[in-house]
């Protein structure tokens, strides 16, 4: 049989054509938004959860196209782009599923942007750009190192690339000295008609060195302009997250990850494999978390919510966790785990039983439209499942630090709970951050006396009793103030604000165009166009601890289709936590992901082409 499906966007509402060459009696048309849903025409909601719906319609007739005309239940997501059309449609008839073809062509479209304009002569094609370049004149030609010992790491990278080698016999010897004064991460590599020499401060310092090595051989055809780069970040945490909660990203996916964050010397990979809609770890202390979450769709506990179709999904063993720990490893990386609580943990409430509080009538809605999303502090259920759960995830990961999560409470959260405000009366808290705070305060109070540190969203620095503390590392995402704050009340910070570093945003208004909106258009330009420390918050700077560039995974489909989103925003992110303030501006960073393009295409990353 064939069935046709068609969306498209008419001002703030959804038009969908759905047309079928034989009869169907009572089709139910099954679909995610990015948000909540309302139906304005052509059928009635029978079921919801967040942006998934289930529409009863009448019975569609061969040759008769049925149309559904939807809206968002808030005004405020109007639809901005193809994203933001019905994804992992599908029809229930009785029993049987039927996929919808795509009704709004997923993915990235190849519109060719703005011109790259030539990078200037006094600059190296290579990003980060390092803190200092004195060319000397001419070139030396290059094609691979003599065997060299440290440089394994970058040489598995060239090939797994499938850049020529790196290192081979018969290639140029690198004379190598230490350098403590370098910094751990540090190098000064020269380059010489003679030859190469490098300083390093330390084994990362002659990774790094490699890199530059890699990166100028690939940018400047072989010939690499002699004179002495000395180089070292400006920041400790140069990270990258991925989110492979609302969309399961295949372990080879995040492999070619860490090997594109290895080449513009990131080394922190955010791993977001728990939310609303699936924990994903193969944990032996709760195995019902992933047995139960780890797909969704039809018949699963949590149905298609964003573009999980009639089934979708997958978990990660603890073997893939060793291969992405050594694979980071080798690649001077070290891996952030979350587990994502109390909020966004729909997925948790579902697989375990007792995590809420069952006398609670509270009506919270989170921000992506669940009614069940936080887990209840005041019930034993709770603090068993976790404590151990995070003690086990951290255990895993040699960075030693666990993201807990505790962004997006609810408004309003636990409200209804006669537990909780039985536990707001013993310790004198009164709001949902209160709570929440105490509650992240035990958790941190408890992993720390395992020594394990932790780390949050912003939101955990909120309290009446101070928020998490216990010395935890905050993620500065709604902008750059709640983490300024949250710096100068004593807490480490890592900024990765929206504005700036999200790259599930989308680069521009075209509707034409794919991603979220929420905080704005994130184009090239802007993910230079802010400084880690801002004027005016110096005084904060020894607790910026870097920047770390976000990809959310709502309206992913396809692992593939998150390169575009990536690539070539990753640069600006490389860039602004590596340089100096100041060294690449939008324009210089433009010059330089037109250097990056054939590198992009070379090793077979695709690239946003728009601005
Ligand atoms: C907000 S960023 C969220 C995520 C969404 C993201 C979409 C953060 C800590 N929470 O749950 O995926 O916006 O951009």
């Amino acid at each position: 049989m064939s069935l046709t499906f068609a969306s498209r966007i008419d001002g703030t509402r959804i038009r969908c054509l759905i047309g079928t060459d034989r009869p169907l009696a009572a089709p139910t048309l099954c679909f995610s938004l990015m948000a909540a849903p309302r139906v304005i025409s052509g059928g009635t909601l029978v079921r919801r959860v967040a942006g998934y719906a289930e529409v009863a319609l009448p019975d569609l007739v061969p040759g008769v196209e049925h149309e559904v005309v939807l809206e968002h239940a808030n005004k405020e997501f109007g639809p901005r782009n193809r994203a933001w059309l019905p994804l992992g449609a599908y029809l229930r008839v009785g029993n049987a599923c039927l996929p919808l073809p795509p009704g709004n062509d997923p993915g990235l479209r190849a519109a060719e942007g703005p011109f790259a304009p030539p990078l200037p002569a006094d600059r190296l094609p290579l990003v980060p750009q390092p803190t200092e370049w004195k060319p000397s004149g001419g070139t030396l030609d290059f094609t691979a190192l003599a065997p060299v010992a440290g440089m394994a790491g970058v040489s598995d990278l060239a090939a797994r690339l499938g850049l020529s080698p790196l290192v081979a016999p018969g290639g140029l010897a690198l004379a190598v000295t230490e350098d403590a004064a370098l910094g751990a991460e540090g190098y000064r590599l020269t380059v010489a008609p003679s030859g190469l020499t490098v300083a390093i401060g330390g084994p990362a310092g002659l990774h790094y060195a490699g890199i530059t090595l890699l990166t100028l051989r690939e940018t400047c055809d072989g010939q690499l302009p002699c004179g002495t780069i000395t180089d070292k970040p400006r920041f400790g945490w140069r990270g990258q997250h991925l989110d492979c909660a609302r969309h399961f990203f295949g372990v080879e996916f995040i492999l070619r990850l860490l090997d594109l964050m290895a080449l513009l010397k990131l080394n922190r990979f955010h791993w977001h494999f728990a939310d609303d809609e699936a924990f994903r770890l193969e944990v032996e202390t709760q195995p019902l978390l992933w047995q139960r979450t780890a797909f969704r769709g039809e018949g699963e506990l949590v149905p298609g919510v964003f573009g999980g179709g009639i089934r979708a999904g997958g978990s990660y063993s603890k073997a893939d966790v060793a291969k992405v720990v050594a694979r980071a490893r080798a690649l001077q990386i070290e891996v952030l785990p979350e587990i994502e609580v109390p909020a966004h943990s729909h997925a948790m409430i579902k697989a375990v039983p007792g995590l809420r509080d069952p006398g609670d009538n509270g009506e919270e809605v989170s921000v992506q439209g669940y009614l069940d999303n936080i887990v209840n502090p005041a019930v034993p259920a709770t603090w068993d499942l976790l404590v151990p759960l995070a003690r086990e995830v951290a255990s895993l990961f040699p960075l030693g630090i666990l993201h807990l999560g505790a962004d997006e409470a609810p408004h309003g959260a636990w409200g209804g709970s006669p537990a909780v405000a039985a536990l707001k009366a013993r310790e004198g808290l009164s709001t949902s951050d209160d709570v929440q705070g105490w509650m992240l305060a035990r958790l941190a109070g408890e992993l720390g006396a395992s020594g394990i540190r932790v780390a949050a969203w912003e939101e955990a620095a909120k309290g009446c009793q101070g928020g998490i503390g216990h010395g935890a590392l905050l993620f500065s995402w709604t902008g750059q103030g709640p983490g300024i704050e949250a710096a100068r009340r004593g807490h480490d910070v890592v900024m990765c604000p929206a504005q700036h570093a999200y790259f599930d945003l989308a680069h521009s208004p075209d509707p034409d165009d794919w991603g979220a909106a929420w905080a704005g258009f994130v184009p090239l330009e802007k993910t230079v166009a802010w400084d880690p420390v801002p004027t005016g918050a110096e005084d904060i700077a020894p607790r910026i601890a870097g920047v770390e560039a976000c990809f959310w995974g709502e309206f992913t489909t396809e692992d593939a289709q998150a390169e575009g989103m990536i690539a070539p925003r990753i640069l600006g992110i490389a860039t602004r936590g590596w340089e100096p303030a100041g060294t690449t501006d939008g324009p210089m960073l433009r010059a330089l992901a037109g250097v990056y393009a054939p590198l992009f295409d070379r090793i077979g990353w695709q690239r946003h082409r728009g601005a």
